[in-house]
């Protein structure tokens, strides 16, 4: 774990090393900070600016700014990163600041923010500001809006942020290729009063999906449905932070979604309402309990909820192949199939020839066969009870006694009281 200071220490001396801000620059250029890693950044207090509840991003971290003449300026750096999606995967992605997603910017109501947006990837590319309201020549339409910011240079946005929420930024210009390839990052506007909406945690993820062969590091950027890796900031389970909470604390989980499809995401142990959308606030009247919210290609929800219940709680995509790694989809069904003796006969031939698939899927869980290099298993993880033949878009929810009020740190597996768990008949 790096603290926000030591990450920015380090990220300053990194950037100026490598001789990427030029003298003439420097004088009117942010830093920008970037970072070579998936992990979790538990947050800080804004270091000046109106004051706030900091967001917390899966394995990921919040960019730092620069306040100059009531200006906070934020530097994303459009570039090619190297993402983990996993332990044993990496993919050679494009994203902003060294990773993907690129980092969350937070700031509150009423902030003017100047965003310099340098490219430094193989072609034009522009940034959209999804769901905020400014100026039409700020929207980041390459074409449209403005003109495509050339490779090498650097464009400069100026909005004021008028109102809060939870919104996202993605590249619009050779869009198809460039979300496929990883270009997004979540934008969180923070109430300007505090105590509006507050909250004890709130975490932020992107929904993205990425189709990369086995033995493969770059994307697919064709595939429109039949994508082989489903993430959750660029991340497949297990390597999906869990989200650490404290009992009785108030919650608030947000996401985007810049996949091609749909994802129903599906939180267990609780209900839950809808409090957030990319439009704004839900009023209360219009809010309604749910365990599953639906979220729609380029839709954003935020719901909440009151830890009552410790535990580790499941979350994840409802739908079952997006909680699955690489895989093929255009394997027949083996179910039910009496093929004895024909795998004598070809163990005859190739003695290491299995049998797999005909009682179901679940044994994939537990076998560890060899896979080619930098994939992922389809059915991974294992619980304090086993496999828990899961990959993809699932996480967990752990929720803790007693944790202290800026703790991330995973507390491990749960402790199940007495008289509390599912357990074996014996007769
Ligand atoms: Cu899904």
């Amino acid at each position: 774990m790096v603290t926000r200071r030591q990450f920015i220490g380090r990220s300053t001396a990194a950037v100026l090393g490598a001789g990427l801000v030029s003298r003439a620059g420097a004088a009117t250029l942010p830093e920008a900070a970037t970072s070579d890693r998936a992990t979790l950044v538990a947050p800080g207090l804004p270091p000046n600016g109106r004051p706030y509840h900091p967001v917390v991003t899966l394995n990921g971290w919040s960019a730092p700014w620069r306040m100059r003449d009531g200006w906070k300026e934020f530097h994303l750096v459009a570039e090619p990163v190297t993402r983990e999606i996993s332990k044993g995967m990496v993919a050679h992605l494009w994203g902003y600041n060294g990773q993907s997603p690129g980092p969350t910017i937070e700031c509150v109501e009423g902030d003017k923010v100047r965003i310099f947006v340098t490219n430094r990837l193989p072609e034009h590319t522009t940034i959209h500001w999804h769901g905020i309201l400014l100026p039409n020549g700020m929207d980041g339409v390459g074409g449209l809006t403005q003109p495509q910011i050339p490779v090498g240079k650097t464009f400069v946005y100026e909005f004021e942020m008028k109102k809060s929420g939870t919104f996202m930024y993605h590249p619009h210009a050779d869009e198809m290729v460039q979300m496929a390839m990883g270009m997004m990052g979540f934008i969180v506007v923070h109430p300007r009063n505090p105590a509006f909406m507050r909250v004890d945690r709130d975490f932020v993820f992107l929904i993205n999906a990425y189709d990369i062969d086995p033995g493969s590091y770059t994307p697919r950027i064709n595939t429109m449905t039949d994508f082989n890796l489903w993430t959750w900031n660029s991340r497949a389970f297990p390597g999906i932070d869990s989200l650490v909470v404290r009992t009785g604390d108030r919650v608030r989980i947000r996401f985007g979604n810049l996949t091609m499809t749909n994802h129903p995401i599906h939180m267990h142990g609780y209900d839950f309402e809808v409090t957030c959308t990319d439009g704004g606030w839900v009023p209360k009247s219009a809010r309604w309990p749910e365990v599953t919210v639906d979220v729609a290609v380029g839709q954003m929800r935020a719901f909440e909820f009151d830890a009552a219940h410790p535990g580790d709680w499941a979350m994840h995509c409802h739908k079952s192949h997006h909680t699955m790694n690489a895989m093929g989809h255009a394997v027949p069904t083996m179910i039910g199939v009496d093929h004895r003796g024909i795998a004598q006969k070809i163990n005859r031939l190739i003695p290491e020839y299995m049998v797999m698939g005909d009682k179901g899927m679940a044994d994939m869980g537990e076998m560890e066969m060899p896979l080619p290099e930098n994939t992922l298993p389809m059915m991974t993880g294992t619980g304090p009870f086993g496999p828990l033949e899961m990959g993809g878009m699932f996480t967990v929810v752990k929720v803790r006694d007693g944790l202290g009020r800026g703790d991330y740190a995973d507390p491990g597996w749960y402790a199940h009281p007495e008289g509390t768990q599912a357990y074996e008949l014996r007769l």
